[in-house]
């Protein structure tokens, strides 16, 4: 049944098994590219906007030129999920430099490509909604601001996968970076959030992903009246929390009760938490691009 779905390539729609790019690509060879990771509720698609200008800024930070207008691109993107008759699917556009030479230099690469796949999707943690993540800080540093700055979605996720092995390694389902100056920055694919006292925080995003669904998850706690504070973060606020949860389009809001072997709060998904976790469901029930409409 996947395997009939259509991914969209170059303004083509192409049946998976023969969605293929050139080995010389240099999204392929060098990573050379940048991506989004979007949902589709029922229907309707989540922050589409939003999830097409980061593209779109990200492209521009790496100096590439996607080949069509964000107008254009939101209109690949629902027409891909009409194509194939989903209501409920994660969407992933990819643009890349395009097929250049085994050189680095981006110049010999004449046309980006770009590609939406689109997938029907459930939740990534399961049952892991209820009882808790358990979390591990990693060895690894967030990319530093000025290599490859964290902000950018590029191709390039290898400082995330390093935290993933990292993560698996010690036994968590999720990994959380620090950054050079050992502040909390983020999960492998995931913004952090804690909670102390009835007060939410999370690091400002010089460190991190600008997360569609960390500003999502701002403006509840906003109209619920919770007490919210966009601050550094360190290990001693990290192991005091008495919450702490995560972020992300995958992920959606997901607790944390073990981290790095530290129980937080009673072991169990926290209040708050909680509480934006059944807000953050009918946000997503409630808003959205029309797909079929
Ligand atoms: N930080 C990083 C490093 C991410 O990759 C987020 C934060 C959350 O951003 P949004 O806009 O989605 O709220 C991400 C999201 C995965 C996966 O398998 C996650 C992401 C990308 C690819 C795969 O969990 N990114």
């Amino acid at each position: 049944m996947s395997d009939d779905l259509l991914v969209y390539i170059n303004g083509e729609f192409v049946p998976e098994r023969e969605a293929k790019v050139s080995v010389f690509d240099h999204g392929f060879l060098y990573g050379d590219g940048v991506f989004e990771g979007i949902r589709a509720y029922n229907g309707r698609v989540f922050r589409l906007k939003e999830h097409v200008d980061r593209l779109y800024d990200c492209a521009k930070v790496i100096d590439l030129q996607v080949p069509i207008s964000r107008e254009e691109f939101m209109e690949a993107i629902l027409e891909t999920l009409r194509r194939n008759r989903l209501r409920d699917a994660y969407i992933r556009p990819i643009v890349s430099r395009g097929v250049g030479d085994l050189g680095l230099d981006p110049r010999k690469c004449r046309k980006p490509t770009v590609i939406i796949i689109t997938k029907p999707w459930g939740k990534l943690y399961g049952d892991l909604y209820e009882k808790g993540l358990r979390a591990v800080t990693v060895t690894v540093r967030r990319n530093a601001i000025d290599s490859l700055p964290p902000n950018v979605k590029s191709l390039n996720y290898l400082n995330n996968i390093f935290a993933k092995i990292e993560a698996n390694a010690k036994g968590g389902d999720e990994a959380i970076f620090l950054d050079h100056n050992g502040y909390v920055s983020e999960g492998s694919g995931d913004n952090v959030f804690v909670v102390k006292n009835g007060t939410v925080c999370t690091p400002p995003t010089l460190n991190n992903l600008r997360g569609i669904t960390r500003a999502a998850t701002i403006e509840l706690i906003q109209q619920l009246g919770i007490e919210f504070r966009e601050t550094n973060i360190g290990l001693f606020d990290l192991y005091s929390a008495d919450e702490i949860f995560v972020t992300g389009t995958a992920a959606e809001i997901a607790p944390i009760t073990v981290i790095d072997g530290r129980t937080v709060g009673d072991g169990k998904p926290g209040k708050l938490t909680k509480k934006l976790m059944e807000e953050f469901r009918k946000l997503t029930e409630s808003e959205g691009t029309p797909v079929y409409e």
